[in-house]
């Protein structure tokens, strides 16, 4: 029996330093009114999308950068996003930084049910860059400064979308390039990863001598993989653009559990892309080549969860 879902990615284009929520969450709801247009049932936002991309900003003191973060969802500045979800029947999937009740840091995202109740909520595990200022670099990629590692792991839930009900589950940005993080949803039978992100353009890591193309490759390569080795469908969302003479790549892209892109966006801007989800195809993968119970072999995975970083294996000399 097939089960449909109509499921919406909406890429941010840039959002500059200066410019307040209001500006991110009007371009927000406007994208949320064409998707409900367009038939989608749930919509899917970028990693911290109600701000720009503050990580590649360094700030001494943690305080002063307090404004960054959300204290509580929905706040006067995100409530217009609940009310758009209310009047076009819409789940949505937002990414922000939060700061709880006692001072704790996270990237988060959340998905909020059409009546404005969170369902899920991810903190992001694999923060990348550095917590330092690093005066080698031209941009600073400070996340391991203004993040704790996520402590909620990575969890799934079915929730009731449209007419279907369907096992959720939440990626951000970096995870995606992680197998293991793919691989727990996965044990939960999750059928559509929800992942935004934030990439630049130039890998600032290698002082920017990454090719372009391979950048966006890189991305495609980790969520398509993802998508097959674990049956599911995702949309793997961007914040794109140049923000404040920093540019960040699109190519947002909906993907299903053959590992094939359905949808891709175009532009570096503001830009919904559409996907008729059949749920039903991640029987297909989940029951065959990866149905786990019969396959998988976690005796011999020991390395993965006893060691984090690689070893160097022994040499080889010959016996005569
Ligand atoms: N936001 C985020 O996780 N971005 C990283 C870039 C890392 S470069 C230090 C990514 O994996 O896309």
């Amino acid at each position: 029996m097939s089960r449909r879902l109509v499921l919406a990615a909406a890429q941010l284009g840039p959002i500059q330093k200066a410019e307040g929520r209001d500006v991110a969450v009007g371009r927000m709801v406007r994208l949320m009114e064409t998707a409900h247009r367009r038939g989608a049932e749930v919509v899917v936002f970028p990693e911290l999308a109600l701000t720009t991309f503050f990580p590649r900003w360094y700030e001494a003191d943690l305080a002063q950068a307090d404004h960054w973060y959300e204290t509580a969802l929905p706040s006067d500045a995100t409530a217009p996003l609940f009310a758009a979800a209310r009047k076009y029947n819409l789940g949505f999937h937002l990414g922000y930084a939060e700061k709880t009740p006692d001072g704790h840091r996270y990237n988060t995202a959340v998905y909020v049910h059409p009546n404005g109740e969170v369902v899920l909520k991810y903190r992001k595990v694999h923060l990348p860059g550095h917590r330092e200022y690093d005066p080698q670099r031209k941009v600073q990629h400070l996340e391991k400064r203004y993040f704790e590692v996520g402590d909620l792991g990575f969890p799934v839930v079915r929730a009731p979308i449209g007419e279907n009900e369907v096992n959720i589950g939440m990626l951000i940005c970096n995870d995606r390039r992680w197998p293991e993080g793919w691989r727990v949803l996965g044990l939960q039978q999750v059928e559509l990863v929800m992942l935004g992100y934030n990439t630049p353009s130039l890998n600032m890591e290698n002082r920017g001598f990454e090719a372009h193309h391979l950048r966006v490759a890189h991305s495609h390569l980790s969520i398509q993989a993802g998508c097959y080795q674990n049956a599911c469908f995702a949309a793997g969302v961007a914040k794109a653009g140049d923000e404040d003479g920093h540019e960040l790549f699109g190519h947002s892209i909906i993907v299903n559990p053959s590992g094939e892109i359905m949808a891709q966006a175009t532009s570096w801007g503001d830009e919904l892309i559409v996907a008729d989800c059949d749920l039903a195809m991640c029987e297909l993968g989940r029951t065959t080549i990866f149905d786990f119970a019969r396959h998988r072999r976690p005796e011999a995975y020991g390395r993965i969860t006893a060691q984090t970083g690689s070893v160097a294996p022994p040499a080889w000399t010959p016996a005569g």
